[in-house]
């Protein structure tokens, strides 16, 4: 298990992992109800959610089996992996990077936290919005300042060939709500 590697729910929608934890990985709500079932890059079988709100948040949480593994990094989709050494909130303004199973790696600055989204299926307080760019798959990926994890990616406009707006669900809420440790 790596922050940024895709997965599957019901062996059909894509998106990807945010980040190792005991037992497991968060990612976002919106990828699947508790008890989906998912597998993993290999299509293997994976894991279950055992956690998930959206709306009003954005994020889950998926209980690996034994053939997984939790590892604390992030695939940079450039033949490389940045280690996760802690999750210190970055303030507005700073740069912050973001990986996903579509996109790879893209980066940016934090613009405004505490935002709200209002999506087709409901609205979503609390979100952090940067100027970096992601498209469908790419939710529930890693967002990094440094080596500190921040956050899964929710949604946004805009798509990485015109550049877009993206907001992140903070990790520190996923990890306080759900009472999770990274690895
Ligand atoms: N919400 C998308 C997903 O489920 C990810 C996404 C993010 C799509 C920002 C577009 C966008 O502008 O994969």
């Amino acid at each position: 298990v790596r922050g940024a590697d895709p997965f599957f729910i019901n062996s059909a929608a894509r998106c990807s992992i945010g980040f190792s934890v005991v037992g497991g990985f968060v990612t976002a709500g919106h990828c699947g109800q508790v008890g989906a079932a998912t597998t993993g890059f290999n299509q293997e079988a994976q894991g279950t959610f055992t956690a998930s709100s959206f709306p009003g948040d954005d994020w889950g949480v998926v209980e690996v089996n034994g053939d997984w593994t939790p590892r604390p990094v992030v695939n940079d989709f450039n033949g490389g992996e940045v280690t996760v050494a802690g999750a210190e909130e970055a303030p507005v303004g700073a740069s912050i990077c973001r990986s996903g199973s579509t996109t790879g790696t893209r980066c940016g600055v934090v613009q405004a936290k505490n935002a709200t989204v209002n999506y087709p299926e409901g609205t979503v307080t609390g979100l952090t919005r940067t100027d970096v760019c992601a498209e469908p798959g790419d939710s529930g990926g890693s967002w990094m300042s440094g080596d500190q994890a921040q956050g899964v990616t929710s949604g946004g406009s805009g798509d990485c060939t015109v550049g877009g707006t993206t907001f992140f669900q903070p990790l520190t809420e996923i990890l306080q709500v759900n009472q999770l440790t990274l690895v």
